[in-house]
């Protein structure tokens, strides 16, 4: 971690001048980007200082809680913070202040943001890591709010603890929550994180399950999520689909998976890539306009048919093996 970075992102968040701060999560917005922005801005409001979090789309359910007890009313911000955003179209199309984007923080390998306050480290394996630095700077002690809200960043982005970046950083500030986390109760918050779910959410995995294309040849799994799914199973704008893509994961012997989501809009579809091989997730999305990581990205392909965007996206991974 560049020390450097570090202290001259904390010295700017808790400097005199910076006050009536916006903290901006990414869309499709995860634990990590919500976790780490929450975190950052009882920070700054614990240094006496205005803060909010102003999230582009609809939180998921499954991380409400991290509003809890934190009274969100946006306001005229002078600063604007980005975190865990990639790039400024990541912010959002109606994102109103993307003129005063002053800092950001980020683990992304390409961020393409050019601000005066740059923290960002690739090979971190969240924000929510560089998060809990920015504390130990600033010699501010993590509330169980806070540890809840850092818990939940790092948890989420390292696929609870599954995934190839769950480093000895990882597990290291986990320990350090353990301790915090309100009754060290960690069963309660992964059962709200990761475990529960409705019954329309559970019966929308079994199908996925049971329906998932295979491609053999390309090693890859297929599934496109359409408008009419989405009323079978009785799931509204609010639900969080983010897990789902995780459920075709699952496959043995593959080592391609996408999910596309159908928009509400016609023809336009969202697609979450998993890649445990080359070409990387990354490789597969930048083609479309996309961005993420090396295993987990997404992008938006249009196409006039489920069966149409499936052509496009499998004559791309063609080339790419080749
Ligand atoms: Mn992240």
């Amino acid at each position: 971690m560049n020390k450097e970075a570090l202290h001259n992102f904390a010295s700017f968040l808790l400097c005199e001048e910076t006050d009536e701060v916006c903290f901006a999560c990414h869309v499709s917005p995860d634990g990590d980007t919500l976790g780490s922005a929450f975190a950052l801005a009882r920070l700054v409001r614990a240094r006496g200082r205005r803060a909010f979090v102003h999230v582009p789309e609809a939180i998921p359910e499954t991380l409400l809680f991290l509003t809890e007890g934190f009274d969100n009313a946006p306001f005229e911000p002078k600063t604007v913070v980005a975190v865990d955003v990639s790039t400024p179209d990541r912010l959002g199309a109606d994102f109103p202040y993307p003129d005063r984007v002053r800092a950001v923080i980020d683990h992304h390998k390409h961020n393409s943001f050019d601000v005066a306050v740059s923290f960002v480290e690739p090979d971190v394996s969240a924000t929510g890591l560089l998060v809990a630095a920015v504390f130990d700077e600033a010699g501010e002690a993590y509330t169980p709010e806070v540890a809840t809200a850092l818990y939940a960043a790092v948890s989420t982005d390292t696929g609870r603890f599954c995934h190839t970046n769950t480093t000895s950083d990882v597990f290291r500030l986990a320990a350090r929550l353990c301790e915090i986390v309100p009754e060290r109760n960690f069963g309660a918050l992964n059962r709200r994180l990761f475990v529960e779910q409705d019954k329309a959410k559970l019966a929308l995995e079994a199908y996925i399950l049971a329906n998932a294309e295979t491609f053999d040849d390309l090693g890859c799994v297929f599934f496109v999520l359409t408008q009419k799914l989405r009323r079978r199973f009785g799931l509204t704008e609010k639900s969080d689909l983010s897990s789902l893509v995780d459920v075709i994961r699952r496959f043995s012997g593959y080592s391609v998976f996408v999910l596309a989501k159908e928009q509400e809009e016609r023809g336009v579809y969202k697609l979450s890539v998993r890649s445990e091989a080359t070409p990387t997730a990354i490789d597969l999305c930048r083609p479309f306009g996309g961005g993420g990581h090396e295993k987990a990205a997404g992008c938006t392909i249009r196409a006039r048919s489920a069966r149409a965007l499936k052509k496009i996206f499998l004559s791309s991974l063609e080339k790419g093996t080749k």
